[in-house]
């Protein structure tokens, strides 16, 4: 029998220059851990602890690492060899995680794509990684991912296979994978890339973020320690578990890593939530601030004992002051702001840093080696206290995405630092207070949102002859999007254009939240202005004049 040649693929790679790679090393910083490593010294030193908690299933670290193994095996008896990238969009049950741990022990590359995601999103996923499978649940919340895989499989061939989790129709079931464990390779180097995952999407369309074990593995053990996390810890999950906050600051691999509990909401509603916090005596748990705040109303009235919960992290999102007060006063444990991205740095409050600090800066990195400048439009510092441009590099911040050398070329500087886009203070004690973004984004409650996607999403409608996209502040959500549409002969009705975006194929939070038609753009403008200026005229127009109607 033939072997199907292998495909040629851009390799997958995340590289340090040798001597920031020498000092990371010595700092102890990169210890040579990789995931199948720790986690099957896990397995038989916590062997009988409780690993995983959802769906109606209680795995110990044992059960945990022996389903990894024969999902592990499974994958390779399927025609699956290591280095193949797979997307996995599954919600928040035990298999998301035993499939991702069983990608990891088979040198499979997990993409992460969250539950939200539709076929346009998921197909640039795989294309970009050149993926060669595509995990997904039989439904979830409602949709049924298998027409979804079809789509795909119709959109990107080179998907060659589907696996589900639950009935798999003309697909491969999970629950039925198995292989021989003698075929599963030895573990990965532990500078390899061991997962690709989904930036927010600044502009345009998500780049995709290489991590090596070495990398995150150490963001997540150094985020235990300020997070409180030990073998004691039960850590919710109540945000989509592909996000890399619940995932990583500390996350579910932090708790994992700890021997600790993991608790899957499935959902992130107080209603689902506030039982199994009862239930499992959860300890930790990571919110955006509107969930945060919903919460915190919700926990002034419940019957459900919340007693269990020292650190409430907030995080995605800017939490303001009075928010934070709200959330602190209601909720009576320790609340611990959370500023991080995927590409790498976060920061986090301390769990001792004075009251003030918590309420109103969101924390300070994890690493002394996390190399902080804020600087002014010329790339010149600013003085401390003064708002600049946050760029970063550090022992977890990544040097360049995959596959994409027009984002690499604008992110990153010529010796290596991260353009983050945010707009930050720094005070004297190293704690950042974020003042807004250099890019035009929306962040809508933590899920980032590309201006430029949407529009062109919009342009591609017969009766649309320009659109612009802009974040409007929003009491709930932090920002809503609001697009500003000029119509073509005729105009559509704003129900009809949301639902062509959806039509599209994108995740519903994309949708636009307001639609606002305007016959012209830009009438104080002179020649030619950048579409970033174009938006910002429009919004303060906007705000304007809902200030005059109010
Ligand atoms: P991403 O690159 O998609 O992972 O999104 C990371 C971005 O989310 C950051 O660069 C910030 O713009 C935003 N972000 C995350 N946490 C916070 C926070 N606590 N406060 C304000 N913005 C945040
Ligand atoms: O928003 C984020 O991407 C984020 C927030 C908090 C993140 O990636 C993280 C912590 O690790």
């Amino acid at each position: 029998m033939s072997k199907p040649p292998t495909p040629q693929r851009l390799p997958l790679r995340q590289t340090w220059p040798d001597a920031f790679v020498a000092r990371y090393r010595a700092a102890g910083h990169w210890r040579g851990e990789t995931f199948p490593g720790f986690l099957r010294e896990r397995a038989t030193r916590c062997a009988e602890v409780v690993a995983v908690v959802g769906g109606g299933a209680r795995w110990t670290y044992a059960q945990l690492w022996a389903e990894a193994e024969r999902i592990a095996a499974g994958l390779l008896a399927q025609g699956l060899v290591p280095g193949d990238r797979v997307v996995v969009q599954l919600g928040n049950i035990p298999e998301f995680i035993a499939v991702v741990c069983a990608l990891f022990r088979a040198q499979l590359v997990p993409v992460y794509a969250l539950p939200a995601h539709r076929l346009t999103e998921v197909a640039h996923f795989a294309r970009k990684a050149e993926a060669a499978a595509y995990v997904c649940a039989e439904r979830f919340d409602a949709f049924d991912y298998r027409a979804l895989a079809r789509d795909l499989q119709a959109e990107v061939p080179a998907v060659r296979r589907v696996f589900v989790v639950g009935a798999p129709a003309e697909f491969a079931a999970v629950a039925s994978l198995d292989g021989p464990r003698t075929a599963l390779p030895g573990d990965p180097d532990p500078q390899a890339v061991a997962f690709l995952q989904i930036s927010g999407g600044s502009t345009g369309l998500s780049k995709l973020i290489p991590r090596t074990h070495d990398d995150y593995i150490y963001s997540f053990r150094a985020s235990n320690a300020l997070c409180g996390i030990d073998a004691n810890s039960v850590y919710m999950v109540a945000l989509p578990a592909a996000h890399n906050f619940p995932m990583s600051s500390p996350g579910f691999f932090g708790a994992l890593y700890a021997g600790a509990r993991v608790v899957l909401s499935p959902g992130p509603g107080p209603d689902v939530a506030f039982p199994l916090i009862a239930a499992e005596r959860v300890t930790c748990v990571g919110l955006v601030p509107p969930l945060a705040l919903l919460w915190a109303d919700a926990a002034g009235k419940t019957a459900h004992d919340l007693s269990s919960l020292q650190v409430l992290q907030v995080g995605g999102a800017k939490l303001v002051p009075e928010a934070a007060r709200r959330v602190v006063a209601s909720l009576g444990c320790r609340l611990q702001q959370v500023f991080g991205m995927a590409e790498g740095l976060v920061n986090y409050t301390r769990l001792d840093d004075p009251d003030e600090l918590v309420l109103t800066t969101q924390g300070r990195p994890i690493s002394d080696d996390d190399e902080v400048l804020v600087v002014d439009d010329h790339g010149v510092p600013v003085t401390d206290g003064e708002v600049g441009h946050l760029l970063t590099r550090g022992p977890y911040t990544i040097r360049a995405y995959h596959n994409d050398a027009a984002a690499n070329a604008r992110s990153f500087t010529d010796d290596g630092f991260y353009r983050t886009g945010d707009m930050v203070q720094r005070l004297p004690s190293g704690h950042l207070i974020v003042q807004g973004r250099a890019t035009d984004h929306i962040n809508r409650a933590g899920e980032k949102i590309s201006a430029e996607e949407i529009e062109d999403h919009l342009l591609a409608h017969p009766q649309v002859f320009d659109a612009a996209v802009v974040s409007i502040p929003d009491d709930f959500l932090g920002e809503r999007s609001c697009a500003f549409v000029i119509p073509g002969d005729e105009t559509p009705r704003p129900a009809e254009l949301k639902a062509w975006v959806r039509g599209r194929g994108l995740a519903a939070f994309k949708v636009p939240d307001q639609i606002v038609f305007v016959d012209a753009f830009g009438t104080t403008a002179v020649g030619k202005i950048s579409r970033r200026e174009l938006r910002a005229q429009l919004r303060a127009r906007f705000l304007e004049d809902q200030k005059d109607a109010g």
